[in-house]
């Protein structure tokens, strides 16, 4: 049966608010499937010299894509280096973007991240156009830089998700200029992986955020390893069970 002639089935739950139809299942799938092939491919271009350092997201695209449901325009990203199926599904990075990063190409076009200066996978969206000037950040989500320090993006995300809170709360900055939030609507969606989770900025901004009641989404990738330890070596239990 081709595709267009299957019936729209929604896949869900009774109490889900999410709704997908049997295209969006298939179209998630050969996302996860190209994400995958992109992930293979660059470790083998690391490895066989091509490329001088590849990190990639094997594993947690199914969980990714859940995450882009969730996403809409004006959000932020604010996560690390193994989130590129989410880039990819929320059109905030392509397949070509990824692969010019690998192979560092200066290009500002071809690499809009970081024109070759930051390692794969190190997403950004660019928030000043050509000339200078902010662009409306509304228009589209957004990703904030990676930073490579393990935790590092997490007071960030504090800021981003706080920032929304200002803006929600007191009219004065949005009279200040357009285009930055609309009334506060914006949520931050942070990631970290299970061993991140042991630096102490992690835990600073879980406090802050709870403290501040602002509107940040946390996603740990858990995959049991941090590089190559196992879970045993730096906490005492599944991540799961220290999110409050
Ligand atoms: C502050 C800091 N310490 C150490 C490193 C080296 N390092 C890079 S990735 C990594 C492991 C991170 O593991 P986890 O958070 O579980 O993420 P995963 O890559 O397994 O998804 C480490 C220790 C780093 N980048 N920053």
């Amino acid at each position: 049966m081709k595709t267009g002639t299957r019936p729209d089935i929604a896949v869900t739950t009774p109490n889900a608010k999410l709704r997908l139809s049997a295209q969006d299942v298939i179209a998630d799938y050969r996302l996860a499937v190209r994400s995958r092939a992109a992930s293979e491919l660059s470790r083998r271009e690391v490895l066989v010299g091509n490329a001088p350092f590849g990190i990639s997201g094997e594993g947690k695209e199914v969980a990714q894509l859940g995450m882009a449901h969730a996403f809409r325009a004006g959000d932020w990203r604010s996560g690390y280096y193994r989130d590129q199926t989410f880039m990819f599904a929320v059109g905030l990075a392509d397949l070509s973007q990824y692969f010019a990063q690998l192979y560092a190409d200066p290009d500002v076009v071809r690499d809009p991240n970081s024109a070759g200066r930051q390692m794969l996978s190190h997403f950004a969206t660019r928030i000043l156009d050509e000339r200078g000037r902010w662009k409306d950040l509304l228009a589209s989500g957004q990703s904030a830089s990676e930073l490579s320090p393990v935790g590092a993006q997490m007071p960030r995300s504090v800021g981003l998700a706080w920032a929304s809170k200002l803006y929600r709360d007191s009219p004065a900055p949005r009279t200040v200029a357009r285009g930055f939030s609309q009334n506060g609507e914006e949520v931050c969606f942070a990631t970290i992986g299970n061993a991140g989770t042991s630096e102490g900025v992690f835990w600073e901004s879980l406090n802050a955020a709870g403290v501040l009641q602002i509107p940040l989404v946390i996603s740990v990738w858990d995959d049991g390893y941090g590089c190559s330890k196992g879970s045993g070596a730096t906490r005492t239990g599944p991540a799961s069970s220290c999110t409050p």
